[in-house]
């Protein structure tokens, strides 16, 4: 018999993916299922920055099933911080990313899994309630966007294998960022936008980091840059971005991450962060 975090004990991607998917599906449903107005029960990082009670119970739920199918792997999620471990698998989920677009009733926001062996993300979905889009990607296997997960019964096409844009200059690319909850932060963010602005096709804003990242995997957009954003917000996306042929970085050689997440197709990876180099978004630290 294999130990707990022993090579022979590491479960393939497939697996983990299949799992991510179902739970990020059912949490979705849970999100979808909650009529009127969601409550806010919180504020985190500023007034602004709400925790609804949605949240927590699509977190709870999530918790609840990989507990019942991995209970020896950890989990860090957003709501509750990181629990359990003791298996090579750590699962880093967003119940809710795009809390304020829920708030409103609009319909970018998305509940966001991914699964890392010894951390490495391994496997990542993003489903998208509103739209019934369920973005994944396993490590080396492609991008891949289904629809019809809120149907089961229902007649779906076949999942498509996605594909980021590629050869888009700079001055034609449609370019997705967004803005952190601090004023501070934003004033820097706003002058970085300046920057940028003039020298791409345009800007969209969508309040959801995880649904960013699969636009630029599906085409919807060129590229996404953003300062600020977490782990949990970016884990599943970056993956889905990168398997759909982008690059994901930060910036001067560093990874992704809360400093800054930058993603395109490589040749416009290398502009767009040159741009943003110069604008110096990391200044406010
Ligand atoms: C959101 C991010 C988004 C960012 C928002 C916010 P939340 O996460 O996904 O990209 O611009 O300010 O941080 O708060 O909805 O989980």
């Amino acid at each position: 018999m294999s130990e707990p975090g022993s090579a022979a004990s590491r479960p393939a991607a497939g697996e983990l993916l299949q799992l991510a998917c179902s739970v990020a599906v059912a949490a979705g449903q849970v999100l979808l299922g909650r009529g009127g107005r969601p409550e806010v029960v919180a504020t985190k990082s500023s007034p602004t920055d709400v925790v609804t009670e949605a949240d927590r119970a699509a977190e709870a739920l999530i918790r609840d099933m990989i507990g019942e199918k991995r209970p020896g792997d950890a989990i860090l999620g957003e709501e509750g911080g990181q629990t359990g471990g003791g298996s090579a698998v750590r699962w880093i989920v967003d119940p809710l990313d795009g809390t304020v677009n829920y708030l409103y009733g609009l319909a970018d926001w998305a509940v966001s899994v991914a699964a890392e062996t010894d951390g490495t993300v391994v496997a990542g979905a993003v489903f998208v309630p509103r739209r019934d889009e369920l973005y994944s990607a396993a490590l080396g296997d492609g991008a891949w966007l289904s629809t019809g997960a809120l149907d089961p019964g229902g007649e779906h096409g076949s999942p498509v294998r996605l594909a980021c844009n590629t050869g888009v200059p700079l001055a034609q690319a449609l370019v997705a960022t967004g803005f952190g909850y601090e004023s501070g932060r934003r004033l820097v963010q706003a002058e970085v936008l300046r920057a940028v602005l003039p020298r791409v096709r345009d800007i969209r804003r969508g309040g959801s980091a995880a649904v960013d990242l699969c636009s630029v995997a599906s085409g919807a957009v060129d590229a996404y840059y953003e300062r600020g954003v977490n782990l949990w917000d970016i884990a599943a996306g970056a993956l889905i971005a990168a398997e759909a042929g982008a690059s994901v970085t930060g910036l001067h050689g560093r990874p992704p991450g809360t400093s800054m997440t930058v993603a395109a197709a490589p040749g416009l990876l290398t502009d767009l962060r040159d741009l943003l180099a110069g604008a110096d978004p990391e200044r406010d630290a």
